[in-house]
């Protein structure tokens, strides 16, 4: 069973503005910024407005605006860091690896040869 969404995540005060982030792109329906523990150059989460606890949770409208972001995201990145390919991935619960509560999708930027940190 899933938990109920927090409002006081970290990247819902984000959203508020309470906290700073490295923003690189919005949208009326997504927010995307920098991860601050890259797990490889350009690693950038795109995340949706609405306040969905991860995959399961979010509606069908918030999920086509989170991977419409999740494209327009990754290819700017791709095309910024001169990369070679796009990983793209997404934790749910704890079991799952999430750790923070408020769904996020992970765009890294890869190059050939270059090993992921985690
Ligand atoms: P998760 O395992 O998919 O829930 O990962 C959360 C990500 O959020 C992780 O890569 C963190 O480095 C990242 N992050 C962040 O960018 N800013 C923060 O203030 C916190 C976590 I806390």
């Amino acid at each position: 069973m899933t938990s109920p969404y927090d409002p006081d995540n970290i990247f819902a005060k984000i959203l508020r503005g309470e906290i700073p982030a490295h923003k690189v792109y919005e949208d009326a329906h997504t927010l995307a910024f920098m991860d601050v523990m890259p797990q490889g150059e350009g690693h950038t989460l795109v995340i949706p407005k609405a306040p969905s606890r991860g995959l399961l949770d979010a509606e069908p409208a918030t999920l086509a605006a989170l991977i419409a972001s999740v494209q327009r995201v990754g290819r700017a990145v791709r095309q910024a860091f001169s990369a070679d390919g796009l990983t793209v991935f997404q934790f749910n619960e704890p079991a799952g690896g999430q750790t923070v509560f408020h769904l996020h999708v992970h765009v890294i930027p890869r190059r050939e040869g270059v090993a992921l940190k985690r």
